[in-house]
């Protein structure tokens, strides 16, 4: 393992879910996070949390990424104790509604693309330069199984996903001749606030999701995403699939009833 102590590691996405558990591993770690999200007021309770009783330190930057120019602002604002990102980690995304196609919201279809997808882009074409002008860096996308396989309702979010592989790939074709490393980690059902944004609001309907199986916790995904950032230099982890254990894909799960 090598060490990532001192690592500044850029989250988007930390204030919930997969982002939040992700700033408290790489914390533990020893890292120096950059927490980014649009709810400052929990990016910073979560930065005060993890000042006590961990030796870290982080930043809060509020940011929507999907605004291209709010994205380059944030980083050209970064103090020069902060500009230096190793380890990215482009976790903020959602989903929204999981009907058909043909009757499908274009708002929704808007805001999951442009955050997913372009969101994503917009970071990333921020921050990778630096990370290739100092020859050290690396890009961990969350992206989901939903980028490999489609299920009923799935589609505009699936796409996205699959857009974020292919995104991943791309990259990492265009970093080859250079020391940054690019890995997605894609996970299947994890329990977070995914399901209360994607059906907006309705809490009962979002717990159902999880019922009758032992799903995935964003710390088990959080240990993977650290997993890949702590490899040593020549070692690059292209893609992690997680999925709880009582899931074999998107569409076949085991659930106990009652
Ligand atoms: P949460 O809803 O708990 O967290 C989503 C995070 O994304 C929040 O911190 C939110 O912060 C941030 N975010 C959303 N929109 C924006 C935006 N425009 N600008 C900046 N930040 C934004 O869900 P998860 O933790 O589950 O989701 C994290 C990632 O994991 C997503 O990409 C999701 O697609 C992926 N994923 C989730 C799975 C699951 O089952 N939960 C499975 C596979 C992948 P804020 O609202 O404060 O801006
Ligand atoms: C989010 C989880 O169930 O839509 O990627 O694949 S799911």
């Amino acid at each position: 393992m090598t060490s990532l102590r001192n690592r500044t590691v850029m989250i988007t996405g930390a204030s919930s879910g997969i982002g939040e558990a992700c700033a408290r591993a790489f914390a533990v770690e020893g890292a120096r996070l950059l927490l980014a999200a649009r709810r400052v007021e929990r990016l910073q309770s979560l930065a005060d949390s993890l000042a006590d009783g961990l030796d870290t330190e982080a930043h809060v930057i509020e940011l929507d990424v999907r605004d291209a120019s709010a994205v380059d602002a944030a980083l050209a604002a970064l103090p020069a104790e902060w500009a230096a990102v190793d380890v990215l980690v482009n976790n903020a995304g959602l989903g929204l509604g999981l009907g058909k196609l043909h009757e499908g919201v274009i708002e929704h279809w808007d805001r999951m693309i442009d955050t997913n997808v372009k969101g994503l882009l917009h970071v990333t074409r921020a921050f990778v330069p630096g990370m290739v002008e100092r020859g050290r860096g690396h890009v961990i996308n969350i992206g989901s199984i939903a980028g490999h396989e489609l299920y009923p309702g799935g589609n505009v979010y699936c796409a996205t996903k699959f857009a974020v592989d292919a995104i991943t790939k791309g990259l990492r074709m265009d970093l080859v001749d250079t020391p940054i490393r690019v890995s997605t980690v894609d996970p299947g059902l994890v329990e977070t606030e995914f399901s209360v944004v994607r059906f907006e609001g309705d809490v009962e309907r979002a717990k159902r999701v999880y019922e009758g199986i032992e799903v995935l916790t964003g710390n088990d995904v959080a240990d993977a995403v650290v997993y890949c950032a702590s490899r040593p230099p020549h070692v690059q982890i292209n893609e992690i699939i997680i999925t709880p254990t009582n899931q074999a894909s998107a569409l076949v799960t085991s659930r106990r009833s009652g």
